[in-house]
């Protein structure tokens, strides 16, 4: 069997100087140097220990827990244990969790230690037999377990076509699916993004976005893996603190918001920016007011990209030029990946003409998790898959996203799925029925909001509904608006128009 695993070709990528600092914390209590060295030995502990539960081969391990250094160490050994590493986000309520122990059947869980009481009831109910605690302290029993285990292993054998991790997206009707990514997916996709973004010897990234998600997870940990790039180290994103150290890094990565929270801080400057190569955005729009503020202020050019969970990486702005990177698109599909605009009939679209973009290359993920009927419907009989994105390709081959014919909301740079939420309201005692709506935020680039119809006779009160799904869902995606109307507006087929909904509450969070 050929050796694919993913961790292999990262380690191979170490320097020859395990020694040297490859991740420095920068929002701890002291600074916390961890070297390569420190990593290999971590990684071989934690893989030893999964080893000794004797787990089949592909066991998924769920891992919700808060970022550290650590739980970057623990994605990496259940690579390397050969394991499928399933991340979750940490604002995940129970009912949220329970339905992914449920469908994933992880074999090991590992949870913030505040967290254990409810995890472990569930997971153990649901048939998952170890769970483990790891906190952003280096406590837990994760640790203290690994700690036993020999701090020396041979990474297990994998092919490239298997899987390596799940990745839950939302559908835009029923519940969650898990994208089955391989070991091949992942590291073809870093590779190209090696040279695609020019990463160089000496490249520091500042590393500020949770890795529970495909963008801080995957694009940027394996571009600073791949390269052997010191990352320094943010558990969670501070503009201020980012700006800080900004002069000590070269590569930063973020979602939209981010880069319009650093643009509020008088910290930003020419200065600050001095030592940086390069700055990427990506997870959702642009907006093109935020692509000239940043070149204004620090006379740097944001690099735009688009992908998603299912894919990683599709296209990109190129990196030199800077003057190639054009605002408002997000540059050209990358090096092996095929993309292609189609109209409703599945008819390919001449350049500059809108329409869905397809997708297809070694970067596409190999189906949904136990779901062979979704997977099928998601890709054309020729083998492409449908994103669910809307967007044209310009005559000289820029991509541009106009929109998502997915009814799905990016708000801060994560997805929130309308029909989920309207789910959860239409159960509560009062609602008759409900629409959620995604519209312009200045912070998040769309706030979500819902719209909900009474029952007869009842009066819903706005605020109670909020606080009732603020218990019981993941705090992003609970409407920071909500209305009740007497009834929502359908077409003659009886659907709910959205789009006037949209209209209708466009300047909710602007208009200040
Ligand atoms: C936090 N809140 C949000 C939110 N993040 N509300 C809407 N949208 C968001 N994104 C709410 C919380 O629920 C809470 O509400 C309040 O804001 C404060 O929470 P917080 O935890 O203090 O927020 P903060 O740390 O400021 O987080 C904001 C953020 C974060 C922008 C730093 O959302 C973030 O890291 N976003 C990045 C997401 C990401 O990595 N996406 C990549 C997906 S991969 P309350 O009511 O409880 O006070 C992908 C593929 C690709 O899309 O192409 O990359
Ligand atoms: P996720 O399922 O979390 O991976 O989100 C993927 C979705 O994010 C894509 O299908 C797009 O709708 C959106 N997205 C990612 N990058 C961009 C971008 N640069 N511009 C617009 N939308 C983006």
């Amino acid at each position: 069997m050929s050796q694919g695993n993913l961790f292999t070709a990262l380690r191979r990528a170490f320097p020859a100087d395990l020694d040297q600092v490859a991740v420095e914390t920068a929002d701890t209590a002291t600074p916390l140097h961890y070297t390569w060295r420190d990593l290999e030995r971590g990684t071989a502990m934690m893989a030893n220990l999964l080893e000794s539960l004797s787990l089949p081969p592909l066991s998924r391990v769920a891992v919700q827990v808060d970022k550290s250094v650590e739980a970057l160490m623990l994605y990496l050994a259940v690579l390397r244990a050969g394991h499928v590493y399933l991340p979750l986000n940490n604002a995940y309520q129970a009912a949220e969790v329970e339905y992914f122990i449920g469908d994933a059947e992880p074999a090991v869980f590992v949870c913030a230690g505040r967290h254990f009481g409810w995890v472990s009831t569930l997971a153990f109910r649901l048939g998952t037999r170890n769970v483990f605690t790891l906190d952003d302290d280096r406590s837990g029993s994760l640790l203290a377990r690994a700690a036993y285990h020999a701090d020396v292993h041979e990474p297990a054998r994998r092919r490239s076509d298997e899987i390596a991790a799940i990745v839950y997206t939302s559908g835009t009707t029923g519940r969650s699916k898990g994208a089955m990514l391989t070991h091949g997916n992942l590291l073809s996709n870093a590779r190209v993004l090696k040279d695609a973004w020019g990463w160089i010897p000496g490249d520091v990234l500042i590393h500020a976005l949770p890795i529970f998600h495909v963008h801080g997870l995957f694009v940027a940990l394996h571009g600073a893996l791949l390269n052997a790039s010191r990352m320094i180290w943010f558990g969670r994103f501070e503009p201020k603190a980012v700006i800080a150290r900004l002069p000590e890094a070269s590569v930063f990565m973020g979602v939209p918001t981010l880069y319009v929270r650093m643009l509020a801080e008088a910290s930003l400057t020419r200065g600050a920016c001095r030592h940086m190569r390069i700055f990427i955005s990506g997870s959702a729009p642009l907006l093109l007011d935020t692509f000239a503020q940043w070149q204004q202020r620090t006379g740097h050019t944001l690099l735009e990209r688009y992908g998603m969970s299912e894919t990683v990486m599709l296209t990109s702005n190129p990196y030199s030029p800077a003057s190639g990177r054009r605002g408002g698109t997000v540059g050209f599909a990358l090096p092996g990946v095929g993309l292609r605009v189609h109209d409703e009939l599945e008819q390919p679209l001449p350049a500059g003409e809108i329409g869905g973009i397809q997708v297809r290359g070694p970067n596409v993920f190999s189906g949904y998790w136990r779901m062979p009927e979704k997977t099928a419907a998601e890709f054309t009989e020729d083998g492409w898959f449908r994103t669910g994105d809307v967007g044209r390709i310009d005559a000289d081959g820029y991509v541009t996203i106009v929109g998502r014919s997915k009814d799905l909301v990016i708000s801060g740079g994560y997805n929130v799925y309308p029909a989920e939420i309207e789910g959860y309201l239409n159960e509560m005692p009062g609602v008759a029925e409900s629409a959620v709506i995604g519209v312009p935020h200045p912070d998040f680039g769309e706030g979500v909001v819902a719209v909900v119809v009474p029952r007869p006779g009842a009066a819903p009160d706005a605020q109670a509904l909020i606080a009732s799904l603020k218990c019981r869902i993941a705090s992003f995606k609970v409407p920071k608006s909500l209305f009740v109307v007497p009834e929502l507006p359908r077409n003659a087929m009886g659907k709910v128009q959205k789009n006037l909904l949209r209209e209708q509450h466009k300047t909710l969070f602007t208009r200040a």
